[in-house]
Order: C-alpha cells, then sequence, then structure tokens
C-alpha cells in the first residue's frame, strides 16, 4: 500500500499547488472524477481475488477520505485568501474627512443687486417687484410711450403669441422695470386715498427685462434697477444728492465724480443721463456713462393716479449688468449667462 501513501502525497501536492478555486476542482477531477486516480483503483478492486479484496477496498476508501480531507481543507484555504483578497480590495477608510458638498455662490449680478438693495433700504427705500410678462398699457403707455416709438417696434420688443400663434399686441416681455414703479405707484395712491396727504413713496424696483438685442455688451435677457420717490416737495436738488450719494457708497469712492447730462426720456422731462468718473485705478478720469434719470413726467404721475398739481417725483434707472462689469473688469456680458462655473465660480 505505498503506492496509495504516494498518491495521497501527490494529491495533496498538487491541490497545494493550486492557486484558485476553479484550478483545484480539475485537480480534484484527475483523483476523484469519473476518470480519477483513486476511482480507478475502486473500480480494480473487482479483479483482485476475493481474499485480498476486503483489505485493499478498506485501504482505498481511507486513502479516499484522506485525499477528500486534503482538498476540502485546500478548498477552505482557498476561499478565505479569496475572501481576505476581496475586502483588502474594497477597503473603505471611515475615518477619512468627507468630500464636502460644493455650496455653490451667488451670482455677480445677484451680488451686484444684493448691494443695490441694501443700499437703498438704509435711506429708506421699499423693494418691489412685479411681472416679467406685462401689457402693453403698464409697459408703454403709462410711461407717456408714444403710439409710434420704434421701442414698441417687434424688433425692439418682444411680444407674446396667442393659442393660434399670432402676435398679440397687449402683452409683452417688459422691456424695462418702469411698471412696476405704474404699479407701485397705484397701489400706494389706493392704500393711502383716505388721507389728505399722501404718505412719501420711495421705491426701487430690480428685475430681470428683455430686449431684442444681443451681442457682446447687450444680452436679450438683462437686469435694471429703477427706483422712484414720489412727495409733496420732491425735487431735482433731492435727485442728485440721493444718486450722487447712492453712486459713492456702491463704488467705495468718496471723490467720485458725478455728471448730470441733459437727455430724453418720454417718462421725464427733465432728463438727464448721469456719469461717474473716478479719480484713481485704470479708469482714472474717464467719465462713464452709468443711469438715466429724470423728473417724473406730470402724465405718467396721473397715469399711477398722482394728481401732478400736488406731488412731483423723480426717477432713476441704472443696469446692473454694466455695473457688475465695471466693479470687476469684465468685458463681455456673455459671460455672465453662459453658465460657465470656471468663471461663475470665481466671485465669493
Ligand atoms: C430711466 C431713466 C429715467 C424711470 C421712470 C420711471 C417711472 F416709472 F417712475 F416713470 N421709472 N424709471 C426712469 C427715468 C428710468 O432709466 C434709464
Amino acid at each position: 500500500m505505498h503506492d496509495l501513501e504516494k498518491l495521497i502525497t501527490q494529491a495533496t501536492a498538487d491541490f497545494a499547488a493550486a492557486t484558485e478555486l476553479a484550478r483545484l476542482e480539475e485537480v480534484k477531477a484527475a483523483y476523484l472524477g469519473k476518470d480519477g486516480s483513486l476511482t480507478a483503483l475502486l473500480k480494480g478492486l473487482g479483479k483482485l481475488p476475493a481474499e485480498e479484496r476486503k483489505t485493499a477496498g478498506a485501504a482505498i476508501n481511507v486513502a479516499k477520505t484522506r485525499v477528500e480531507t486534503a482538498l476540502a481543507e485546500r478548498r477552505e484555504a482557498l476561499r478565505a485568501a479569496q475572501l481576505e483578497a476581496q475586502l483588502a480590495a474594497e477597503a473603505l477608510d471611515v475615518t477619512l474627512p468627507g468630500r464636502g458638498q460644493g455650496r455653490g455662490t451667488l451670482h455677480p449680478v445677484t451680488r451686484t443687486l444684493d448691494r443695490i438693495e441694501q443700499l437703498f433700504r438704509s435711506i429708506g427705500f421699499a423693494v418691489a417687484d412685479g411681472p416679467e410678462i406685462e401689457t402693453d398699457w403698464h409697459n408703454f403707455t403709462a410711461l407717456n410711450t408714444p403710439e409710434k416709438h420704434p421701442a414698441r417696434s417687434m424688433h425692439d420688443t418682444f411680444y407674446l403669441l396667442d393659442a393660434a400663434g399670432q402676435v398679440r399686441e397687449d402683452i409683452l416681455l417688459r422691456t424695462h422695470t418702469s411698471p412696476v414703479q405704474i404699479r407701485s405707484m397705484l397701489a400706494h395712491v389706493e392704500q393711502h386715498k383716505h388721507l389728505d396727504v399722501m404718505p412719501e413713496l420711495r421705491v426701487i424696483c430690480p428685475g430681470r427685462v428683455y430686449r431684442v438685442d444681443s451681442d457682446a455688451t447687450h444680452s436679450p435677457m438683462f437686469h435694471q434697477v429703477e427706483g422712484l420717490w414720489v412727495g409733496a416737495n420732491v425735487s431735482f436738488a433731492d435727485l442728485k444728492g440721493v444718486v450722487a450719494d447712492f453712486l459713492r457708497r456702491f463704488f467705495e469712492s468718496d471723490d467720485l465724480k458725478v455728471r448730470f447730462r441733459p437727455s430724453f426720456f418720454p417718462f421725464t422731462e427733465p432728463s438727464a443721463e448721469i456719469d461717474v468718473a473716478f479719480m484713481s485705478g485704470p479708469m482714472e478720469g474717464r467719465w462713464l456713462e452709468i443711469a438715466g434719470c429724470g423728473m417724473v413726467h406730470p402724465n405718467v404721475l396721473r397715469f399711477g393716479g398722482v394728481d401732478p398739481e400736488k406731488y412731483t417725483g423723480f426717477a432713476f434707472g441704472m443696469g446692473p449688468d454694466r455695473l457688475t462689469m465695471l466693479r470687476y473688469g469684465i468685458n463681455d456680458l456673455r459671460l455672465f449667462y453662459d453658465g460657465d462655473l470656471r468663471f461663475l465660480s470665481q466671485f465669493q
């Protein structure tokens, strides 16, 4: 039975040489499979003389059990090793700090709007908003815009379509935030109609506006902030003081030069463009057009429900997109609206 010992030794060595479970099952077949060597020995028992059969059979069965035990041990060892390797590969260090949830940043134009609102709130202005889809009446008529004014044309203004796809002439995307000032006046007058003297109305209206225009410095959607102060004795001198003070605070420049240049708007009379010049920095000494303003036209006050014989008011309008470009030295307006995070995430 020396041969059986050799067979067991060989089988154990072959099992040890198999480093993967699949390979181990192949090796097993060589011993215990249908054509395996142990199986062959058991089949050969029948050819032995009857007196030898019993001891030979017992010896072969003992050997078979030992081979099976060696196989089971090796199988278990390989399974354990495989699990060990998998655990090592999938190792997770639960003590590592988290990756963090990017919190995002405010859009640069939003930062400018917040700043403008904060400054005007500090001198007693309310902040109002209104619909971006407006009536022709609120957007043009109430602002004293002549019936044939070019701003009313489809080349300059986005009109809405009806269900049949036909242009509706009475509904449009607002071209300025002035309709909100009209709505503010109407609401203010209604709210105080029981009083002999209406309290002053001070309001700014920031928001999106729309015009048919698109290039490096014009976007079909852009922003405006318009302001309005109506009261019993509101003068152009008040306008100059409020606007100049705001601009110096906005640009954090006490020596900012502010100039009012005569101009024309249908909704104000007299009207002026507002220019500023910095006394230091890269833009030193250059006049920049920054806003428009004027005394609210009597017709506009009337459309707002205010009696122009009793009250006067001033109004102004500016473009926060342009103010943002100036503040950060940006030369292409479209960067604000491309949604490229490489640009937007630079404003913290
Ligand atoms: C500007 C320039 C001048 C303006 C006028 C009004 C209203 F509704 F009160 F009449 N709101 N905004 C105005 C006046 C706007 O923007 C360049």
